[in-house]
């Protein structure tokens, strides 16, 4: 039956994050609180990214969600976490919007997708919560920073809701309000900057995020010292470098952060190993390479998944895209290990 009633429709796109300092472990597992900052560098909106379509309607009879076509579970906690967070402010709101008042009533249809392999390490929670959370934030007219809300649908999407580079804070309360994301500088401060995202391997990963940090806090000694010892310094070191433009600061701290991330991997009992050998063969082409030159003319950093992203600088990419595709040829014939090579033109 065709309705006469307007459904009230929004659409966003949020992209892809990439941390330079990584986010690995919660002190609050309800709040999604870290146990240490991080910061990351928002990639445009044209490449890997989440387009979400949120609508209500009175005669919509249940909240319902499509995700890359097909109808998934809403019954999630953090999928409930987020409309509820949502539905919460708009409530607040209310007197202040009459539009938010009107749909307060309405269920809502949630339908995303995404440009990119989903679960593959490539953040995809991250665009898609940061996405969902800011469309379902237009629908129902909440303006302001919502980044908390994003936090609770997946720690690593606040940092989404920001282009450029984007902290995302500790915070000390204890109901998580200051552990938002912040922009540090926008992506126009280092026009130069280039992200190189070389997918390894397409496959869902092995361990996901979630479960994989909670068994590292619940095991790893190396990442309690990280969270105190190591990431506090690191992170204003990495903030000076983004200020100051400073390639080889920003390289080197990207690296050693990677690395370290991976360290508490394999601290964590039984061990998790997200980097192949093809991770391997990357790194050490990128410090031999490296090491040529003198000077860190190239980082990768590697997430919860074998696929390398590179930092590197915009007059660079064409010698480390050639080196690439020399050491590392595509081979669309072996499925589990298909190497190709993506360059993203823009941060
Ligand atoms: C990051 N990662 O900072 C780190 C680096 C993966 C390695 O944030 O449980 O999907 O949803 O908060 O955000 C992946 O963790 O985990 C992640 P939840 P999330 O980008």
């Amino acid at each position: 039956r065709a309705s006469t009633k307007p459904i009230s429709q929004v659409t966003c796109t949020a992209p892809v994050n990439i941390a330079v300092i990584k986010y690995w472990g919660k002190r609050d597992e309800q709040l999604v609180l870290p146990i240490n900052p991080s910061l990351s560098v928002t990639l445009s909106q044209d490449q890997l990214c989440t387009r979400t379509t949120v609508a209500a309607s009175v005669d919509f009879k249940r909240d319902r969600i499509w995700l890359n076509g097909q109808e998934q579970s809403i019954d999630t906690p953090r999928l409930q976490k987020c409309l509820g967070e949502i539905r919460r402010l708009a409530r607040k709101r209310k007197h202040e919007e009459e539009r938010s008042g009107d749909l307060l009533g309405c269920c809502v249809h949630i339908c995303s997708e995404n440009n990119f392999p989903t679960a593959a390490g490539l953040a995809s929670s991250a665009a898609g919560y940061a996405c969902l959370v800011q469309s379902l934030a237009r629908l129902f007219g909440i303006d302001g920073d919502v980044s908390h809300i994003a936090r609770q649908g997946s720690g690593s999407a606040c940092r989404s809701m920001y282009g450029g580079f984007v902290e995302w804070t500790m915070g000390r309360a204890e109901d998580g309000s200051d552990s938002v994301a912040k922009q540090v500088a926008p992506a126009e401060h280092w026009p130069e900057l280039r992200v190189l995202v070389v997918v390894v391997n397409a496959g869902k990963k092995a361990v996901g995020s979630t479960e994989g940090m909670q068994t590292t806090v619940r095991t790893s000694a190396l990442v309690a010292y990280r969270a105190e010892h190591v990431v506090p310094s690191r992170q204003d070191d990495m903030k000076r470098a983004v200020l100051d433009r400073d390639f080889q600061a920003f390289g080197e701290i990207t690296m050693r952060d990677s690395n370290q991330f991976h360290a508490t991997c394999l601290d964590t009992y039984p061990p998790i190993f997200y980097l192949n050998e093809t991770s391997k063969q990357i790194i050490h082409l990128v410090h031999r390479y490296n090491r040529h030159h003198g000077k860190v003319k190239a980082a990768y950093t590697f997430d919860a998944g074998p696929n390398a992203v590179l930092y590197l600088l915009q007059d660079d990419v064409p010698e480390v895209l050639a080196l690439l595709k020399h050491f590392f040829p595509a081979n669309a014939n072996n499925d589990s290990e298909r190497t190709f090579v993506r360059g993203l033109p823009d941060v």
